[in-house]
């Protein structure tokens, strides 16, 4: 294990593997050196240690990494694919919850929930109402990254009564949105940006300072994909001089840090990366982390590969 797993996925773990800590380590790679020759499995979560090229070198038996969470950009998977290994992670267990989440983000924003929670709590409907707050009528939302968890998003904004377009890189067959190849454009003509786009190279800051200015005065930008995705400090600029109105972020460029001009504007909302982090939903994606490990390790090849590691039966 590189880093910490819920007792729920470790300890089955424990149960089937015989299982090193590696995080817990104060020498790394004296811990590596160690275990050279016996490691050949590596369960990854977060992004405690980046599952690299470096960590393959210093593990030789490696076979298979299996990673927590459908986002593995803490894995260099092109790397292992080179190498044959195989990549893993936790697909469509955490859809819906974090489709479910975007959408409470976007309403939180929109409607500005936790700060009219804050002006209730410190007594100040007493002295008159909360003022009016922006709407989600009419908005036309522009999703960024219509995969699973997108197109989640977009069922769910159906029934809100919304337009809904989409930029990728490819148009997807099974949807009637409208398709922008060109994420600018998109921008141009939506007021509200949901963004499920995985992190890594391809993605790097996509949401830049073009793309908020095309947003406009009435922009809302909603991250629960990656932090990457969004030029931070272009965001941050946007949002102080008034470039767009408001901003619902899940995820950061550097977690757990976030940058202290974002808690210093009171009309964004803030949240600590908890788009899958419900009991339920985290069992669910150790689960699979798990089940990953034995089936592999059962010789019945992965059962959630990444796309850069294929598996094809023998
Ligand atoms: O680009 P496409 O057509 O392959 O669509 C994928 C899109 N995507 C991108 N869009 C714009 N520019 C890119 N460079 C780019 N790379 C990928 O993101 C696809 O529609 C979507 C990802 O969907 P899935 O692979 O089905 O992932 P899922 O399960 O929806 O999760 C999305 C992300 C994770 O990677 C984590 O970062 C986060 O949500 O939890």
């Amino acid at each position: 294990m590189t880093g910490p797993l819920m007792a729920y996925a470790a300890d089955q773990l424990k149960e089937r593997f015989t299982v090193h800590e590696l995080w817990k380590a104060e020498d790394k790679a004296a811990a590596l050196a160690e275990l050279k020759d016996r490691v050949r499995g590596v369960a990854g979560g977060g992004a405690h240690i980046k599952i690299d090229g470096a960590l393959f070198d210093a593990l030789p038996k490696l076979e298979v990494v299996s990673n927590f969470g459908v986002g593995y950009d803490n894995v260099d998977a092109a790397e292992a694919g080179r190498r044959g290994l195989i990549v893993t992670n936790t697909p469509d267990v955490l859809t819906d919850e974090v489709a479910d989440l975007a959408i409470g983000l976007l309403l939180a924003t929109v409607r500005q929930l936790p700060q009219v929670d804050r002006y209730l709590r410190e007594g100040k409907w007493l002295a008159g109402a909360y003022p009016l707050t922006t709407s989600l009528r009419k908005r036309k939302i522009g999703i960024v990254g219509l995969g699973r968890i997108g197109k989640a998003v977009a069922h769910r904004l159906e029934a809100f009564g919304v337009e809904i377009a989409y930029h990728g890189r490819s148009r997807q067959a099974d949807v009637a949105y409208r398709y922008y190849p060109s994420l600018v454009e998109m921008a141009q003509d939506v007021d509200t940006l949901v963004s499920v786009a995985p992190g890594g190279d391809s993605t790097y800051r996509i949401i830049n300072a073009e793309v908020l200015e095309a947003l406009g005065p009435n922009g809302i930008v909603v991250n629960v994909g990656r932090g990457t995705v969004i030029d931070e400090p272009a965001l941050i600029k946007a949002l102080q001089d008034k470039t767009i109105l408001s901003a619902g972020l899940d995820v950061f460029e550097d977690e757990p840090r976030v940058p202290a001009e974002l808690i210093a504007l009171d009309h964004v909302v803030l949240l600590p990366h908890v788009g899958s982090a419900s009991v339920h939903t985290r069992e669910q994606m150790g689960q699979l982390l798990v089940d990953n490990l034995k089936s592999w390790f059962d010789g019945k090849g992965p059962l959630t590969p990444v796309v850069e590691t294929p598996w094809k039966k023998a």
